[in-house]
């Protein structure tokens, strides 16, 4: 049997470009180690990779975020009018079973451990369910990942992933993982089994990465108790890895040292807005900012490069606020922001169910809008296109080469722990990118206002295949929400 497992990709410029970094979804390896030992399996990952439209599978697996649904319902449509068999699984799937059955042949609720194996067996049977929907996985039972199909010299910035734990233990209203997510965490012996036995690792840039490796985890301090446990058992490995953490965990300095000594030089954490009456207005309490300065000087000097992500345009947000936010920063002497969005009110968080109520998601909202950088709601305090104009302005102030240099000057000397410094030197990198985003001039970054990518565009047109609406008029919104 012949399974392609295809990550889906859009830019968020919405212009047909690669974005080519270490993050990338783990879900096609994954869901490779599921597959049948004998079956020929290919992963493609759009984020570095074109996906080829002339090759013949007899199943399809598609995984993808919520605003590239348009473009693999036209990839989904152009296969299965090939006479192949399409997929659907992931959280948007998930949510919303109903529209995907128009455009797949099988969608897959929740994780795929208890599903795809089935799935598979179904097809080889001639027998193949619409709706596999088995209840979430216990962690002991996830497989090893299928890196030896990874293939680094297409996929160059590709760092190995791992998934430790899966879920959270705290429900932020903005969060996207809301239906059986709950917080479990792998036994800690079967992570470094897979980190020794199974990872295979980036060979490219002179063997830069050799031995570095991301856990993909939501959060993997959830359970600080967990987190002493595998960095106790990563010390050993000698290996250099990053993850994101709720700030919480990082007000602990002998874990941080700990995290430092088991290969950690790279810590994640969204700070989300540096206003605490936003923050907690978002129901993320455990965010205490009063706490910030002095998380950031205890990471970088035990070794580990803290980088941050902030959302704009929450309830709370100001224009003096938004204006602010470059001052906050340099009072916590930071300058290390690599991830700045627009708060977005995914369906079926309680913040897109209060919006929806106050009649405050924007008439012609689609699917491609949910995408984290598209103003998807009518903000308190100004305009969305005043929201949009402060995402401007402040992508290219935070990715300035003076804010790089301010990062780079107040983060390398910290520490000299073994690759702190390099580290450093590539978060600068990603920064950068930051303004990767603006480089469309027509996009307004407003809902319902900015065409999607041509290509999709033109195909849906001629394949019939209409957008998912998810303005207040939009029967989806009935659904499940
Ligand atoms: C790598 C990554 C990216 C990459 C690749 C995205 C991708 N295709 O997954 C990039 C850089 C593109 C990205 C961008 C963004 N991301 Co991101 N990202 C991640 C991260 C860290 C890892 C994804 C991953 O591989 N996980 C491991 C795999 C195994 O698990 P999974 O993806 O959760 O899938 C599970 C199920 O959904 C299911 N599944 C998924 N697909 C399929 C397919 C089939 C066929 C089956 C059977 C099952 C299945 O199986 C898995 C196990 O249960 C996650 C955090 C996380 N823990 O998932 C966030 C996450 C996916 N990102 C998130 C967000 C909010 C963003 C951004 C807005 C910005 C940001 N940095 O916060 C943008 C959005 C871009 C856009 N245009 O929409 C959210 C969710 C977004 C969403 N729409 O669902 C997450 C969950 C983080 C969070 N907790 O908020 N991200």
């Amino acid at each position: 049997m012949r399974i392609a497992i295809i990550s889906t990709f859009r830019h968020p410029s919405r212009l047909p470009v690669k974005e080519k970094t270490c993050m990338q979804s783990a879900t096609p390896e994954l869901i490779a180690g599921l597959c049948p030992e004998d079956a020929e399996i290919e992963i493609y990952n759009e984020k570095e990779t074109d996906i080829p439209l002339d090759r013949f599978w007899d199943i399809v697996f598609f995984s993808y975020l919520h605003s590239f649904y348009e473009h693999t319902k036209v990839l989904s449509t152009i296969f299965r009018g090939a006479g192949m068999t399409t997929v659907a699984g992931g959280r948007h799937a998930s949510l919303f079973v109903e529209d995907c059955l128009k455009y797949f042949d099988s969608v897959v609720v929740g994780d795929p451990e208890g599903n795809v194996p089935r799935l598979i067996r179904d097809f080889e049977r001639g027998c193949l369910g619409r709706i596999y929907d088995h209840p979430p996985v216990d962690p002991a039972d996830i497989k090893p990942y299928r890196y030896d199909l990874i293939d680094f010299r297409v996929n160059k910035y590709r760092a190995p992933t791992i998934e430790a734990s899966r879920g959270c233990p705290f429900a932020c209203d903005f969060c996207v993982l809301v239906a059986n997510e709950q917080y479990r965490f792998r036994p800690v012996k079967a992570v470094v089994r897979d980190i020794i036995t199974q990872m295979r690792w980036n060979p490219n840039f002179m063997g830069l990465f050799r031995r570095t490796l991301v856990f993909n985890d939501n959060n993997l301090g959830g359970s600080p108790n967990y987190l002493r446990d595998l960095c106790e058992a990563l010390i050993p490995l000698k290996k250099t890895w990053g993850c994101a953490i709720t700030l919480n965990v990082l007000q602990d300095e002998s874990l941080i040292r700990l995290m430092a000594k088991a290969g950690c030089r790279y810590v994640y954490s969204g700070v989300e807005s540096l206003n605490q009456d936003t923050v907690d207005g978002l129901n993320k309490p455990h965010n205490q900012l009063k706490k910030l300065k002095n998380i950031i000087e205890k990471t970088s000097c035990n070794g580990i490069l803290l980088s941050t992500g902030l959302i704009i345009g929450a309830d709370g947000d100001t224009n003096e606020y938004l204006e602010r936010i470059p001052d906050l920063l340099s009072g916590l002497n930071f300058f290390g922001i690599t991830f700045l969005g627009i708060v977005c009110p995914y369906p079926g968080t309680a913040l897109y169910r209060r919006l929806l109520r106050e009649g405050r998601i924007i008439q012609g909202t689609t699917i491609r809008d949910f995408d984290g950088y598209t103003v998807c709601h009518k903000p308190t305090n100004m305009d969305p296109s005043e929201l949009a104009e402060h995402y401007r302005k402040l992508t290219i102030s935070l990715s300035s080469m003076p804010n790089l240099l301010r990062h780079w000057s107040t983060a390398l000397l910290k520490s000299r722990l073994p690759r702190y410094k390099s580290v450093v030197l590539v978060s600068g990198l990603e920064m950068r990118k930051l303004r990767n985003n603006l480089i469309n001039e027509t996009r307004t970054y407003v809902a319902g206002r900015d065409p999607i990518e041509q290509w999709d565009l033109d195909q849906m047109q001629e394949l019939g295949i209409p957008p998912q609406q998810i303005s207040p008029s939009g029967h989806l919104l009935r659904q499940r929400l």
